[in-house]
């Protein structure tokens, strides 16, 4: 298992549309254990491919209290979403210290494959819900600074920039 590099904001690469997986075979098991000891050790509840510059449909999860339920999703596709809708505080491990409101569905009906490479399907709300939305976001290529205005992610893109050439000079 390796510790992989997450790409951060505003990594161009971070906008990159993934590829289906073609077949879930020990090359992409190996992606998907690499992903959660990354996301573990960054204390995430989520991980999707594209933050690591894997551009394939994968993406790990773990909403739990104990740490101790992971859920990979590969070639994930939302089936169903509530009208209702909630805002929630999100944060990204690709944007450090940054959190903003999103409003997304309450509840989604998600399909994907498991590591095994067998179909199943979930009911998600709550955090599981807002996790699973935000980590296909990311391979979709966007980020969910992209849900704000304008004027609020150009500010953020500003202070990640700072924060870069800060990491850079020392
Ligand atoms: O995609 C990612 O970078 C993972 C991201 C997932 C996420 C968390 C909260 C709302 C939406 C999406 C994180 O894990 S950020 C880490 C974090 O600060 C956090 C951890 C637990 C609950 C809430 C935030
Ligand atoms: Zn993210």
């Amino acid at each position: 298992m390796a510790l992989l590099n997450i790409l951060q904001y505003p990594d161009s690469r971070l906008h990159t549309v993934a590829r289906p997986v073609a077949a879930v075979d020990p090359r992409v098991r190996g992606i998907v254990a690499d992903m959660f000891e990354t996301m573990y050790a960054a204390k995430g509840v989520g991980l999707a491919a594209t933050q690591v510059d894997i551009h394939e449909r994968i993406i790990v999860v773990d909403t739990s209290e104990q740490r101790d339920q992971p859920m990979v999703l590969i070639n994930p596709e939302i089936v169903q979403r509530s009208s209702d809708c909630k805002e929630w505080e999100e944060g990204c491990l690709s944007l450090p210290g940054i959190y903003d409101k999103v409003t997304r569905p309450d509840r989604i009906r998600v399909r994907a494959l498991d590591a095994r490479g067998e179909a199943f399907e979930i009911e998600a709300d709550g955090l599981l819900a807002v996790c699973v939305q935000h980590e296909m976001d990311h391979l979709d290529g966007k980020v969910f600074v992209d849900h704000l205005s304008a004027l609020k992610r150009n500010r953020i893109r500003a202070r990640m920039r700072k924060r870069q050439r800060e990491t850079e000079a020392a």
